[in-house]
């Protein structure tokens, strides 16, 4: 069989343009039309196809070279099906950019000068491309849109290319979505606004396409890279580098392109990328955002590059029973499993002497016996962390970026034990109510959470949480901070201690605290000022008026 030399064809107007990816190898057997190597201008992409069948025997290109038509860019053994070959054959794509026009590319009357107003942006002549499919849209209406930008992406079955807008403005109206079917002249979108006229704009991919003549096989999909100038090295309006039959691939199986690292020239994706990514997802090794964002709370850990979690048959150690989780634990199981994760969390533990504050409520709720209303020893802390957060206003902050947002609104929220899970109620305003007030309001709320009652905004809004485990025991703990709050408050069972008064011991009734904080937020000496803040206004409300 012969050995045939495969040349790069006529690119357009693009003089010497750079190989940035093999998508071949020595050996391989390639089709007729197949994409072999993907080159690159400051303007456009384009991948050059095979003119001819058969097994690559040598390739005369590496990454890098700088290639014009007619170079050679492999050899290979024809199997007989030559498309360059056969003068007669038409290539495909030739074929379908035909009939082939030398001329510079119309733009439809959109484009025209025109002055400020709604503005008409047209499909531009695309080749001879008919009812090519709508697959990205990059813009919305609002947005500032430049001359050329690019404003979505169509496919045909053997390009994709970007549309460039032919004046720039104001987007008002987008008059296709994904999936549309579009020829030239459609109706795009509307522009408002300062317009520059854009006598020349068409797709790269379109004026490529156009310039080739019949004879050799053109080059088959060109994501044109529209001016102004383009970054090679970064993606174009934020989209992913690859080129079209990446992008096509990746859509086919599903992988979110923008989650692949690129690991061909500057950063492109390669076909060998999105591979590695889908086997990795596959194997367990890596999680996409959409999965992770699904992720149970008893996640196997591969996301994080852990080992895996241990698989262990328990029935053969002894009887079992299997109960699905309930909805509420996995919402917040996987809540606390990121809170854990993502938060550089400390615990600080220190005591407070509440003997007077715990007297003041027992005599409180005697004398208010009739009222209904139990007074808490919750609520004074909600009051007394009101207090301290007002003082140290960046445990009421959260975290936006490189932002810290002060609240300058108090909703304490309080977790609460109920037979589905736990549950974070938010008392709201508590700095603008009594203890009374606050007690009732948390009955109410603990109860709608016990029967499963609790609205989204009565869970919602928080800048703070507590955690009371008093009633229940146990001395200290480590909360889990509630995200986007900073810091949590847990509270222990009450004991009385022996206390050291400066001449004997003497029993005070003394509560364990447990304050966690963000440490990308707060600082060591804060959180402990804080809780010291806390203890004396818990052993004397009478600070909180100071
Ligand atoms: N020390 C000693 N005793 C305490 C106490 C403390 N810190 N806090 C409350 N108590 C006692 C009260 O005096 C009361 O006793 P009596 O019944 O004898 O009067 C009893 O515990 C119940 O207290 P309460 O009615 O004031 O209720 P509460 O404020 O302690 O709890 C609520 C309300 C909703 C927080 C609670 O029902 C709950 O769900 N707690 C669990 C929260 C939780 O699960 N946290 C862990 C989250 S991390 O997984």
């Amino acid at each position: 069989m012969a050995l045939v030399e495969v040349k790069v064809p006529d690119i357009g107007d693009f003089d010497e343009v750079a190989v940035i990816e093999l998508l071949v190898k020595v050996g391989d057997n390639v089709k007729a039309e197949q994409s072999l190597i993907t080159v690159e201008s400051d303007k456009a992409s384009m991948e050059i196809p095979s003119s001819t069948a058969g097994v690559v025997k040598e390739l005369r290109v590496k990454l890098g070279d700088k290639v014009k038509q007619g170079s050679v860019v492999l050899m290979v053994e024809a199997s007989g099906e030559a498309v360059a070959a056969a003068p007669a054959s038409v290539p495909a794509v030739a074929a379908a950019s035909a009939p082939v026009s030398a001329a510079p590319v119309a733009v439809p009357a959109a484009s025209a000068p025109a002055a400020c107003g709604p503005i008409e942006v047209h499909v531009p002549d695309i080749g001879d491309f008919k009812d090519v499919a709508v697959i990205e849209i990059f813009v919305k209406p609002g947005d500032a849109i430049k001359m050329e930008q690019s404003l979505i992406t169509v496919e045909s079955d053997k390009a994709a290319m970007e549309i460039p807008s032919s004046a720039a403005g104001v987007l008002k109206e987008l008059k296709v979505k994904i999936g549309d079917k579009v020829n030239i002249g459609d109706l795009l979108a509307i522009l408002e606004g300062t317009v520059v006229s854009a006598a020349t704009s068409a797709p790269v991919a379109a004026a490529v396409s156009a310039a080739a003549p019949a004879a050799v096989s053109a080059p088959v999909a060109t994501t044109a890279i529209a001016a102004p100038a383009h970054n090679p090295g970064a993606s174009t309006l934020g989209l992913p580098h690859a080129s079209p039959s990446v992008r096509k691939f990746a859509r086919e199986l599903g992988v979110p392109l923008e989650e692949v690292k690129g690991n061909g020239p500057k950063g492109r994706i390669t076909q060998d990328d999105v591979q590695a990514f889908t086997k990795a997802v596959m194997a367990g090794a890596t999680q996409t955002k959409a999965q992770a964002a699904k992720a149970p709370a008893g996640g196997d850990g591969a996301a994080l590059g852990l080992i895996p979690w241990p698989k262990v048959d328990f029935a053969k150690f002894g009887p079992i029973e299997r109960k699905e989780m309930g909805r509420i634990k996995k919402i917040s199981g996987a809540n606390l499993l990121r809170n854990a994760i993502m938060i550089p969390a400390v615990t600080n533990h220190d005591d407070a002497d509440i003997t007077e504050l715990e007297a003041f409520r027992v005599s409180t709720n005697k004398e208010n016996e009739k009222s209904g209303v139990k007074v808490t020893m919750l609520a004074f802390l909600i009051k007394a962390c009101v207090a301290a957060l007002k003082k140290y206003p960046e445990f009421n902050s959260s975290l936006d970026g490189d932002s810290l947002v002060y609240k300058n609104y108090w909703h304490i929220g309080f977790a609460a034990d109920t037979p589905n899970g736990l549950m974070v109620p938010v008392i709201r305003d508590a700095d603008k109510k009594g203890i009374l007030q606050i007690s009732q309001e948390m009955g109410e709320l603990a109860k709608k959470a016990r029967d499963g009652k609790l609205s989204p905004a009565e869970m919602t809004g928080a800048t703070f949480t507590i955690s009371s485990l008093g009633g229940i025991g146990g001395k200290y703990f480590t909360p889990i901070i509630n995200a986007p709050e900073v810091a949590i408050l847990g509270v222990c069972k009450s004991t009385h201690e022996p206390v050291w008064d400066g001449k004997q011991f003497v029993p005070r009734l003394m509560l364990p605290l447990s304050l966690t904080w963000d440490h990308r937020v707060i600082d060591g000496a804060a959180a402990a000022r804080f809780n010291a803040y806390l203890g004396q206004i818990l052993g004397d409300f009478r600070r909180v008026l100071l």
